[in-house]
């Protein structure tokens, strides 16, 4: 049997989907930490964009590097056990654009806490509420009540929104965005999915704290709104002091 390594950063929600899909699956492999900020030598020699995640596959004599996540997630559906893809081609297709469209919701997460001012912040706010909105409508549309992507199985859609998800448990420690509000199947669907443990522990326990030292140290709106809120906690104890 090939050993697995995937190669990782802490916060990146492409490695946490390859991770959710490994567990799901019951596979054994090794996970290799690195930082982005100064990328390994070894790192930029097999990793043509330069990007995680990737998964070294080591065979008998020989070694193969995947990058790419949705390429990751293919090769293990075509090589493993556990099939996480719906066997028919019609739903496997609709499952594939959903999967694409997470990423269009992670780029479009990036937008958003990145998004330097006011006016630009509600914008990207709103496009991706937007966004929801759509997953809504598709949750409404399945057959039987859930608690998944495609109703009683566990799916790799579910992989790719676990991490969406995550972001809005920091999210709205921050402040009350709005981003998810008036959707009770996205809600409950975030509820379920941060109860899966592949999901719990495709991160490490601290990932939280990373995260928002992460998005604190950004020149962007939501950064202001996190240095602000830091202020007002702290100046009632600089009070008492
Ligand atoms: N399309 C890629 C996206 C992966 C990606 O954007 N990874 C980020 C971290 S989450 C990365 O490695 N960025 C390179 C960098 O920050 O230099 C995939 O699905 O694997």
């Amino acid at each position: 049997m090939a050993q697995l390594t995937l190669v990782s950063h802490r916060l990146c929600p492409y490695v946490q989907r390859a991770a959710i899909s490994l567990m799901e699956k019951g596979l054994p492999f090794e996970r290799v930490t690195i930082d982005l900020a100064d990328k390994p030598a070894w790192f930029k020699a097999i990793s043509p964009l330069g990007k995680v995640p990737l998964l070294r596959v080591n065979g008998d004599s020989n070694e193969t590097v995947i990058f790419e996540s949705a390429v990751i997630l293919e090769f293990l559906e075509e090589t493993e056990a556990g099939p996480l893809h719906p066997a028919d081609p019609l739903t496997r297709a609709r499952h594939r654009a959903w999967i694409e469209f997470g990423s269009a919701i992670l780029n479009a997460i990036g937008r958003f806490y990145s998004a330097a001012g006011e006016a630009a912040f509600r914008a990207e706010g709103e496009a991706l509420s937007a966004m929801f909105d759509r997953i809504e409508m598709e949750l409404a549309d399945r057959t039987g009540p859930g608690p998944w992507f495609a109703g009683a199985r566990f799916s790799l859609v579910d992989a790719v929104y676990g991490p969406i998800f995550r972001y809005f448990d920091t999210f709205d420690r921050i402040g009350d965005f709005g981003i998810l509000d008036d959707k009770p199947l996205v809600r409950a669907w975030r509820m379920a999915l941060s109860e899966r443990r592949s999901v719990k522990e495709a991160v490490d326990p601290d990932y939280p704290q990373r995260l928002h030292t992460f998005l604190r140290a950004k020149a962007s709106h939501l950064s202001e709104i996190i240095r602000q809120g830091d202020q007002a906690t702290l100046l009632p104890q600089v009070r008492s002091a």
